[in-house]
């Protein structure tokens, strides 16, 4: 490992017909200095290029009839053959849900290719044969895989070691320690047009106020989330 060099940098490649989509992301935040750094390189295909004819066409309209247009085999199937070496997650509505264990595998992988569709989605071939791991955001529709790729992305960038400032705070957060929500937050000032930070947080008493947050994760998790708590 060279100076300010990472042991396993991540290379990305994503798969979109909308490269644009993704410029002012990958440039801000630490994403960027990531990027800088040499953690994390990120390589942008344009799908369009592989299009079929002179309108460089990438969809068409589904065997079987029906409303809409699919992602054709051939342009994403030429996109993907030069990442045969790469783990390939397709986004799509229909695929697991994502969650922190994936985000830890894949953040210890050498390469991985994100492939996001548009319209209908793409042809079952493609999932079939060119990829690894079909993964959904969650259960809400969006317009095209764009969107959870960039999530993806911010999602497996912080595990890089040393990438966040804090390497203690990818451990001591949210489905790490107990699998409970996290407790609410405050800073200065102590009042702010009459709202007060709860007592507690000013006393000095270390003891009550870890009691004090253990009780507000347990509260939050039976409010909000529920299914966080049920043992099956
Ligand atoms: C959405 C990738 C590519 C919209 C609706 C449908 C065809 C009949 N959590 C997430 N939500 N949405 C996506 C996602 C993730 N990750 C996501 C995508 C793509 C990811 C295209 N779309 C738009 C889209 C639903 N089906 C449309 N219907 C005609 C068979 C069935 C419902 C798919 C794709």
């Amino acid at each position: 490992m060279t100076q300010g060099g990472y042991p396993v940098p991540v290379d990305i490649s994503i798969i979109t017909i909308f490269p644009e989509f993704f410029a002012s992301p990958l440039q801000v935040s630490f994403v960027g200095r990531a990027q800088e750094r040499g953690a994390v390189s990120v390589d942008l295909v344009d799908l369009r290029t592989f299009g079929k004819g002179v309108h460089r066409q990438v969809d068409d309209a589904p065997f079987g009839g029906g409303a809409g247009m699919v992602m054709m085999i051939e342009p994403l199937a030429q996109a993907l053959d030069p990442l045969e070496h790469t783990h390939r997650i397709l986004l799509t509505p229909a695929g697991k849900p994502l969650d922190q264990s994936m985000l830890d595998r894949w953040s210890q992988m050498p390469a991985l290719t994100l492939v996001c569709g548009r319209y209908e989605g793409v042809d079952e071939r493609i999932a079939d044969h060119y990829i690894d791991e079909e993964v959904s955001l969650g259960d809400f529709v969006l317009l095209g895989g764009e969107a959870a790729a960039l999530a993806i992305i911010e999602g497996v960038v912080r595990l890089i070691p040393g990438v966040v400032g804090n390497p203690e705070s990818t451990e001591t957060e949210s489905f790490r320690h107990d699998g409970l929500l996290e407790e609410p937050q405050y800073t200065r000032p102590a009042e702010f047009r009459g709202m007060k930070v709860p007592e507690v947080l000013l006393s000095g008493d270390h003891g009550k106020i870890a009691e004090w947050r253990a009780e507000q994760r347990r509260q939050r998790t039976r409010d909000r989330r529920p299914d966080l708590l049920r043992e099956d």
